[in-house]
């Protein structure tokens, strides 16, 4: 059994849902936990007022009993408060009238969104009925499933964290080595970077672009901790974990580029400035007993994690709803318009780094259970020690017959 999940829920429908498959029996788990990622999703500078009428927290429906898991599928609900002021427009029932009283139809696509293939593609001649499901409020669900797998990976000492390195223009200085743990410092940043000097630039950036009715996009950092050497396969495409984390976090709603370790900069150095010089050192259990001097590869090689810190960046796009919006094609006429201008945030740079987070978190937990197996926590916790004794024993020294 592997992890796995689908979510549904429209962005102004009553609820968004998610199950969550192959979390072992007696994980402990309260809502709490869940809640704690929700609330973080919803901040940072620079979105619209739409997260002032939301305020996200879960209703387990099943797989969840006394504070436990049982096995079962975990069926998660968060409700759209919102969804009050849309009952009309989103009602799944026809109504008297119809179509003429559901009128605001959308036929002014907005550039860079769903919207325009979407419709043709689906054959909808309202944008409405592609932009509710391809809102970001989906990622909503993502966090709720997201934080559970986080629950499981804490268990085992992995930890997880972010934060923005570049927003709109501004690039964050850096700290090196980055403070642990990684959110509590992040999370206090109105912009969830570890530069005040820069976050008041990109507070300042984000105030112009809202005046112009402009949107700016940005880059995270995303690093996990605690990982042991082994998840993820070199043997097939689609076991590598470094392309299945790049698949994970491409699929968050305007990510445009993922990078791992280095990235991108791999490419202008040579060798000697690429790779990472390896040394014996028994003390490193999670890593098989070996250090290396740096960690430019972030934690893979050949997609399998080398039991350093797992180091991504995701590039998000700005936002494509614009007040101030750009010439598009109005698809009820076939004129020349403007693109839909609906209420919608400057920037969610900052949310989108906690649901990187949550995607790593999920595509980590598939790659553990995947390796440990175990239809209880129990049984997980043997498998992770007799593997942990396996690969600590270092090289050199006789293993079992
Ligand atoms: C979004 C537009 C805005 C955002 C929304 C994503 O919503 P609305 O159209 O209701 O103002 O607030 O994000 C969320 C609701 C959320 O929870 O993140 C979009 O078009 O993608």
């Amino acid at each position: 059994m592997t992890v796995s999940f689908r979510t549904a829920g429209e962005s102004h429908g009553p609820a968004l849902v998610v199950i969550l498959e192959g979390i072992p029996a007696g994980l402990p788990l309260l809502a709490d936990a869940v809640n704690v990622e929700l609330a973080r999703r919803q901040l940072g500078y620079g979105r619209g007022r739409r997260m002032q009428i939301e305020s996200d927290t879960v209703e387990f429906l099943s797989g969840v009993r006394a504070g436990q898991t049982i096995g079962s599928p975990i069926a998660m609900m968060i409700h759209n408060r919102d969804w009050k002021n849309w009952q009309e427009i989103m009602d799944p029932a026809p109504r008297e009238g119809d179509p003429a009283l559901r009128r605001r139809p959308v036929t002014r696509p907005r550039p860079g969104h769903a919207d325009l293939a979407g419709m043709l593609k689906y054959d909808r001649e309202d944008a409405r009925d592609i932009l509710e499901r391809a809102s970001a409020r989906e990622t909503t669900a993502r966090v709720a499933a997201g934080a559970v797998c986080r629950v499981l990976l804490s268990h085992f000492g992995v930890a997880l964290g972010s934060h923005v390195v570049h927003l709109g223009g501004i690039d964050a200085t850096l700290p090196d080595p980055r403070p642990s743990p990684l959110n509590a410092a992040a999370d206090p940043s109105p912009v969830r970077t570890l530069d005040a000097d820069a976050a008041e630039r990109m507070v300042a950036a984000i105030d112009a672009a809202k005046a112009s009715g402009n949107t700016l996009g940005g880059i995270v950092e995303i690093i996990a901790t605690g990982l042991p050497v082994g998840l993820g396969s070199h043997v097939a495409w689609d076991r590598k974990l470094d392309g299945r984390l790049a698949a994970a976090l491409m699929s968050i709603p305007a990510v445009k580029g993922v990078e791992v370790g280095l990235g991108f900069a791999v490419a202008r150095r040579s060798g000697a400035e690429v790779h990472d010089e390896v040394h014996g050192d028994p003390s490193r259990v999670l890593a098989g007993g070996v250090r290396r001097d740096t960690n430019r590869a972030g934690g893979l090689e050949g997609g399998i994690t080398t039991g350093e810190p797992l180091v991504l960046r995701a590039a998000m796009k700005p936002i494509a709803t614009l007040m101030r919006p750009l010439a598009t094609v109005d698809t009820q006429t076939g004129e020349s318009a403007s693109a839909v201008a609906e209420r919608s945030d400057v920037t969610a740079v900052p949310a989108m780094g906690v649901i990187a987070e949550a995607m790593v978190a999920i595509v980590l937990a598939q790659a553990w259970m995947e390796k440990f197996g175990g239809d209880s926590l129990a049984e997980t916790s043997r498998n992770v020690r007799g593997y942990l004794e396996q690969v600590g024993r270092g090289f050199g020294r006789p293993g079992d017959a």
